[in-house]
């Protein structure tokens, strides 16, 4: 864990999610690998992250893409070799480019020869390193748990003659954390990567990893997360992290999906010494309708502006939050929460100054910095994601019309954020040179891709260049500003589509303002004085040019035209303000001290 006076690399510095199979190929069979992040090292480089974060890599039958690992300590050859792994470590050392690897360590793949021997032989080294019962007493499975993937979370194992527990698909036994030895074998994997020159590691679900005594029946409308005990899923991670104490930098992110508040609190403030940070997931349900994640409805900016200020609430202090607003789990950001259709250039860069401006980490999903967007995904054939498909087949069987069910779960499914990056126009929109992409690419990768947007410059409108250069820009003005690293975080507006906060501390301010929609909104008096007071070169960030001087002379009259402020849609910017002036629209907004 870092010394507080000093400011980690992981508070400085944004990280980059890359999901490997999608990211770039370089032996043509169409998915993506080590060598192809190699080469692409240098455009993380020049976008100005500090950390990449790969999805697995290791040793997999793809069941769930690779979150369902065979083996721990061998990279899978879909993605290369371990040399190459060595190779990769290195190279991204030289620029500069911490390495983050995915350990999905709450379930292994059935495959993993622990489950085989756990299974063949019970009384065995490996016979408790997975969650094995007997049936209960009416022969089913012993509780009414289900999957995250849809079906009972239970498996009936006729070799062993006992159930055994997968929270997520049966290929995904969950490991027995209560078991000393899987713990143990567990930090020696870690040790393993580290000693090979890995900075730290993504950890997957990892507040699941032990559940409640005696595995009770959930109540009726039970959360799959209602199961666990925290307190013990706190001492694992701190066993863990104390497991490893020749690497004191380690830096540990944790995937916490409905994570009790207290909890998130907890196991990341520094004095307790487990996590670093926590994935939270409230923000990226906002959309959820009353059948949950395949019931979407619209999302709206208050709600996610209000559930991403308590998030910055729970981890304020001691605490520190992470910023991801899409995954390779979700759907696409500016299809999601922008407006991909009329403002899709704009409306990713409101976002991304809006969001990543906030206190905590930055992790942008590889793509969203040119704006990615959802696929079409018009058959159920598209829909290859299990936890996808299962979830559209689910709701054919509960009686959804299959064009209903299409139709909803196509809008959240995990394909959405898993088709390849695109880098170029050319065929196969530069991901594989002469190979099938083991996904098609969206179809407007001829327009929306890396390098269409490399020849722009910050300054240029991102309506028309696409964001890239204003990802760019964001990310070092955020790097550059200590407040913008080390502020705290002081909501003004978040119940309008026009939001607003400060970041100060003890010597300047930042104001954010942003429209987060697709209409001209009426700004507040107290924030139209303080954008028209600001000098220029306080003006640190803008989507649009915001203020009649800089919009030159046609819009200086319709600006001063208006009755009232209005901000253009997807306007936003952050400019510097005195303390003293943060003060007074604190006041403003009644939220002084
Ligand atoms: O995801 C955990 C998880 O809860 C997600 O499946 C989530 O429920 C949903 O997909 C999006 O809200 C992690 C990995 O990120 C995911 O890719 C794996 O499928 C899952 O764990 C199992 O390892
Ligand atoms: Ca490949």
């Amino acid at each position: 864990m870092q010394d507080s006076t000093v400011v980690p690399w992981w508070k400085e510095s944004a990280i980059y999610h890359i999901y490997p199979r999608s990211f770039q190929d370089t032996n043509g069979d169409g998915v993506g690998d080590l060598p192809g992040i190699i080469r692409r090292l240098p455009y993380l480089r020049d976008l100005g992250v500090g950390a990449l974060w790969m999805g697995p890599v290791f040793r997999s039958p793809q069941v769930d893409n690779g979150y369902d690992v065979s083996d721990y300590r061998d990279i899978d050859p879909l993605f290369g070799t371990p040399t190459d792994m060595d190779r990769l470590i290195a190279h991204a050392h030289d620029l500069g480019i911490r390495v983050l690897l995915d350990l999905v360590f709450n379930h292994s793949s059935n495959q993993h020869r622990w489950f085989q021997a756990s299974t063949t032989d019970p009384d065995g080294p490996y016979g408790s390193y997975y969650i094995w019962r007997d049936p209960a007493a009416d022969g089913g499975p012993p509780n009414n748990w289900r999957s995250f993937f849809g079906g009972p979370a239970w498996s009936w194992e006729s070799t062993r003659g006992q159930y055994y527990l997968h929270l997520f698909a049966p290929e995904q036994p969950d490991l027995n954390w209560e078991h000393p030895p899987v713990r143990a074998a567990l930090a020696d994997v870690a040790r393993f990567w580290l000693e090979r020159g890995v900075d730290g590691f993504r950890m997957d679900v990892i507040n699941m990893i032990s559940k409640r005594d005696g595995l009770p029946d959930l109540p009726p409308n039970g959360d799959l997360v209602d199961i666990i005990d925290e307190d013990r899923v706190l001492r694992y991670l701190q066993e863990f992290r104390a497991a490893l104490p020749e690497f004191p930098e380690l830096f540990l992110v944790g995937e916490t999906p409905h994570v009790s508040p207290d909890f998130a609190r907890r196991v990341t403030a520094r004095e307790t010494a487990a996590l670093d940070m926590v994935l939270l997931f409230d923000h990226v349900e906002v959309d959820n309708g009353p059948g949950g994640r395949w019931d979407p409805v619209a999302p709206d900016p208050p709600r996610l502006a209000g559930t991403v200020a308590a998030q910055q609430q729970i981890l304020a202090g001691s605490s520190w939050p992470s910023l991801y607003l899409g995954n390779h789990d979700q759907p696409r950001a500016v299809s999601r929460f922008g407006d991909a259709r009329r403002f899709r250039g704009r409306s990713a860069a409101a976002l991304a100054l809006w969001f990543y401006l906030h206190r905590g980490t930055p992790i942008v999903y590889q793509g969203d910095e040119i704006a990615m967007a959802n696929v079409p995904l018009e058959r159920a054939a598209d829909i290859v994601d299990i936890e996808s498909a299962n979830a559209l087949q689910e709701l054919v069987a509960a009686g959804v019309a299959p064009d209903e069910a299409l139709a909803r779960v196509r809008r959240r499914a995990r394909d959405n954020g898993r088709t390849p990056m695109q880098w170029s126009a050319d065929g196969g929109a530069g991901f594989t040179d002469d190979g099938t992409p083991w996904y098609p690419p969206a179809p407007d990768y001829p327009d929306w891709n890396v390098a269409a947007q490399l020849s722009a410059t910050p300054s240029d409108d991102p309506q028309s260049t696409g964001p890239l250069p204003f990802y760019r820009r964001l990310l070092s003005v955020r790097k550059d500003r200590p407040v913008l690293v080390r502020g705290d975080f002081l909501p003004l507006i978040t119940d309008t589509a026009v939001q607003a906060y400060l970041r100060r501390d003890g010597a300047t301010a930042v104001l954010v303002i942003a429209n987060l929609s697709s209409t001209a909104t009426p700004l507040a008096p107290v924030l139209a004085e303080a954008l028209e007071r600001a000098p220029a070169e306080a003006i640190l960030l803008s989507t649009t040019p915001i203020r009649a001087a800089e919009a030159g002379p046609e819009a200086a009259m319709t600006q001063a035209a208006r009755p009232s402020r209005h901000l253009d849609p997807w306007a936003a910017c952050a400019l510097e303000v005195p303390l003293a002036d943060a003060d007074g629209i604190l006041q403003a907004f009644d939220g002084g001290e």
